[in-house]
């Protein structure tokens, strides 16, 4: 398929202003009926043909102005309807398509979920419902009437307020009419029809409005609704508090169904979710979970005004409303939780998804120039580090211009399609600082690698910092050009306290922040009292790899006693990562892993801190994992290498200071009721990752607490939490937590996708034997997008050592699933096939294994254009 370039966006040359669907529902035949409101825009040429889009579209009616169209008159296909010579002035195009719901596996569209009718449009579904201008610079008021069998679908949801319903007289149907007031993409359209239960509350916004507020879900699941709706609350409550936006309908919906792609959408009005990321019960959701919930919940209701009333003018802006609005979901948690454990957390998500796709032949930018398949750019660099690149722009332009920023943003592009040129404009008046060169983060893929060398010279009382940075190649960027860099800088005394140096030459500053700007910098502070230690890029101020002359005893000073907390957490993450690296090496030759006493000295500080939140040790206690590890190794990575070292690793430090992680193990016990609150939820946290080391330690009486764990827990945080330990460890009480866990959860869907999850992730040489067993589970379906991700994608993704097998078994399995999957479900195909991204840094007996799998796929000659895209570009 031909590429869309980004410099071959034009304006469209119709514009529609109102749509009016009818939609009469029945699962082998919908039939959708548009009519659609259509003006040549005033640089068309009169005449000019009016081209529709459509994806696997059956037409079986067409009428303009109210006469039904003559053979001559247009041209249609699956994909495209022509009307040749459209009249001069306005115009009403009558469009009727046939569809078969249940036919549809792509889950793009209209689609059934476990019997309940439902849409994905965005990014271009709303094609397979009918024709039309399916980009998101087309804004239409949309009104639809929504007709069903009652017994069927006693509930018909649709975007905007509802305006009237009723029976069909002399049928068995009902219908329902929703108005949508606010012009909107297609992509944002959606309609729910279906037997679900409801759960209700209410929200008045600072407006003064009352707004109804309903979740929809299968019966039986209305108690598991809670927090969902309280974290909705809260969302709404914060974004006028935060950001000044209030919400504009009378109701807003959220339904959760079970078959869903992504983790959910910010359909106007109608938000449609993955249980996943509403269904809650402390029987059933891990703390994680809780928290995901939170954040995907604040999440798409942000994009009510970052994406729905502002959104964007082409695809290839997806970052204007993703990127910015996974900042606010952040900010929002951050005010929820602990500010410094959420970003923590952030930052580990960013160098575990984004780092790796920026290092590999999937790199991008964070405003891509081109694409095969928009589906395939969903992805952690536009969403993540997009959100990083509006976290710098904060940080460099301070909080005061940043807000007069988004309210510029908010006053002049509300009701518009727009751009990250737009967008910057606003921050660059509110500022007055050139945003030019600070571009470049949309422009440029990968990572820069920001080091930094520092010379003190004690009588002069004088530092001196010399940044230099480099950006390598990336896929169709040979060149880069230097980025503008916030370093956040502090400097702390061997007395805890901070330095403040008496002047800052060689760098322009915002407050703490160092704007580093070219190749090599050097920036020296003067008018010291005392050596400083350099606390370097504060709270991740930038999505770079830092690598700085600090050797690990600064580095573990800087663990003790930085006063920024992200930065304590990773000094101690460097050191570790240091000497993991050097264990993996010794692993390769076979030698003994041991680990310093001074990094052994800070982890038992460390768990035994009580005046640090037991959140924040949970995190500094967690090594990086297999990935993360190979990420920095960087090349000629050996898995199995990687995995003995870390586990060796964690052993050592579980065995020299066993009675310390004990003592808290114990002390963390927690006896009121669950609550999954985030203060609960960090001790849980503290206390379960301290039974990973007591599991994996040398000590049986530690290994043999795992099992009473499990069997002890009183909430899922826990039972699962041992249950991994258990299963990772091949622990003897393995096999019997595996059965009762089944028992207990068999009819519960997420519940068995953990199960499942647990079990493909299991480092040990039998998994995918298991995994290939398991696709043959009563409660596996391949049709089912969280269960493949479960199984399969957690297999990819998530099992280092097993996934990248030295014989190649593991990428022929992982592609041949793939493949298969590909005819059902090409969008789930293309991101299982991801987890081939960095394959090209593994050892070359690897190399060759991922490499012929990739390119027997590549040869195949009937791959989506999902596919396809994946594959080659991972080939390139
Ligand atoms: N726009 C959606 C989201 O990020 C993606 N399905 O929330
Ligand atoms: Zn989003």
């Amino acid at each position: 398929s031909a590429p869309v370039r980004l410099e071959d966006y034009r304006a469209p040359a119709y514009r529609i202003s109102t749509v009016h669907l009818d939609i009469r529902l029945a699962p082998r035949s919908a039939k959708v009926r548009a009519r659609l409101a259509l003006e040549r825009a005033s640089d068309t040429a009169p005449g000019t043909p009016l081209v529709l889009d459509g994806d696997d579209l059956r037409l079986t009616a067409l009428s303009l102005d109210g006469r039904v169209l003559a053979d001559g008159d247009y041209t249609v296909a699956p994909d495209r309807l022509e009307i040749v010579s459209p009249p001069t002035g306005p115009f009403t195009l009558e469009i009727e398509t046939t569809l078969d719901p249940d036919a549809n596996t792509k889950l793009m569209g209209l689609y059934r979920s476990n019997g309940t009718y439902c849409t994905q449009c965005e990014a271009e579904g709303f094609r397979r419902i009918t024709y039309f201008l399916d980009r998101p610079d087309c804004l239409a008021v949309y009104t639809t009437r929504i007709e069903a069998r009652v017994g069927e679908a006693p509930v018909l949801l649709g975007n905007g307020n509802p305006v009237e319903s009723g029976p069909v007289p002399g049928t068995d149907r009902h219908y329902a009419i929703w108005h949508d007031p606010h012009p909107k993409p297609a992509y944002l359209f959606a309609m729910v029809a279906g037997d679900l239960a409801c759960v209700s509350d209410s929200f008045r916004t600072c407006e003064g409005r009352d707004v109804a507020l309903n979740i929809y879900v299968e019966h039986g699941n209305e108690g598991a609704c809670d927090w969902a709706m309280d974290s909705l609350k809260r969302s709404m409550r914060w974004d006028e508090e935060v950001f000044g936006r209030a919400y504009d309908l009378d109701v807003f919906n959220i339904v959760a169904v079970s078959d869903f792609n992504m983790g959910a959408m910010e359909n106007k009005g109608l938000n449609i979710f993955n249980d996943k990321y509403v269904l809650a019960r402390p029987e059933t959701a891990t703390d994680q979970d809780y928290a995901g919930i939170e954040t995907v919940i604040a999440h798409e209701y942000f994009h009510n005004w970052t994406g729905n009333r502002i959104t964007c003018r082409d695809w290839f802006q997806l970052c204007l409303k993703e990127g910015l609005t996974v900042f606010r979901d952040q900010e929002f948690s951050a005010d929820m939780r602990s500010r410094a454990v959420k970003r923590i957390a952030d930052v580990r998500l960013l160098k575990s998804h984004q780092f790796p796709e920026d290092a590999g032949p999937l790199a991008h930018p964070v405003r891509p120039r081109l694409y095969h398949e928009i589906n395939n750019f969903y992805t952690a660099t536009v969403y993540e580090k997009g959100a990083e690149v509006v976290r710098m722009l904060k940080c460099l332009i301070g909080d005061e211009a940043f807000r007069a920023g988004m309210d510029l943003y908010f006053r002049r592009h509300d009701g518009e399609a727009t751009t990250i040129e737009a967008f910057l404009a606003c921050f660059q008046e509110a500022s007055g600082l050139d945003l030019g060169q600070f571009s470049l983060w949309y422009e440029q893929a990968g990572t820069p690698v920001l080091k930094v060398d520092s010379v003190y010279e004690k009588e002069a009382g004088r530092l001196t910092l010399t940044f230099r940075q480099q950006l390598a190649p990336s896929p169709k960027q040979p060149d880069k050009k230097p980025m503008h860099i916030p370093v956040r800088v502090g400097l702390m005394g061997e007395n805890d306290e901070e330095l403040a140096p008496a002047a800052i030459t060689g760098a322009d500053t915002t407050g703490d922040v160092l704007h580093i700007r070219t190749p090599v910098q050097t920036v020296v502070f003067s008018g010291l009292t005392g050596r400083p230690v350099p606390s370097l890029l504060r709270g991740f101020s930038a999505p770079v790899s830092l690598k700085s002359d600090l050797n690990e005893s600064d580095l573990l000073f800087l663990a003790a006693h930085d006063k920024d907390p992200f930065n304590r957490w990773e000094a101690l993450q460097s050191v570790v990562m240091t000497a993991l690296i050097a264990a993996t090496a010794g692993a390769a030759r076979q030698e003994a892993v041991t680990v310093s006493p001074a990094l052994i000295a800070a982890f038992a500080a460390n768990v035994a801190d009580d005046s640090l939140e037991p959140a924040f040790r949970a995190l500094c206690l967690q090594l990086p994992g297999e990935a993360d590890i190979a990420r920095e190794i960087g090349h000629d990575v050996d898995p199995d290498a990687v995995h003995a070292a870390r586990t060796a690793f964690r052993r050592a430090i579980a065995d020299d200071i066993a009675p310390t992680i004990r003592a808290t193990y114990e002390a963390m016990r927690d006896e009121a009721e669950f609550s999954p609150d985030a203060r609960s939820a960090g001790r849980r946290a503290l206390r379960n990752t301290l039974l990973d080391y007591l599991g994996h330690g040398s000590d049986p009486a530690g290994n043999l607490l795992v099992q009473t764990h499990f069997e002890a827990s009183d909430n899922m945080t826990d039972r699962f939490a041992a249950l991994s330990v258990l299963t990772h460890a091949a622990l003897p009480g393995r096999d019997a937590a595996l059965a009762a866990y089944e028992e207990r959860y068999r009819a519960v869907p997420l519940a068995m996708d953990k199960w499942f999850m647990v079990q493909a992730t299991a480092p040990t040489a039998s998994t995918l034997e298991r995994v290939r067993q398991l696709t043959g589970h009563p409660a596996f379906s391949a049709g089912n997008p969280n269960r493949v991700r479960a199984l399969i994608g957690a297999f990819a993704s998530g099992n280092q050592s097993q996934f990248n097998r030295a014989d190649g078994a593991g990428f022929d399995f992982v592609a041949d699933f793939a493949r298969d999957l590909d005819r059902r479900n090409p969008q789930a195909a293309a991101r299982m096939m991801s987890a081939f991204r960095s394959w090209r840094a593994l050892e070359p007996g690897r190399r060759a294994h991922a490499e012929a799998a990739l390119r027997r796929l590549a040869a195949e000659t009937d791959l989506s254009v999902d596919m396809r895209d994946i594959v080659e570009r991972c080939l390139q």
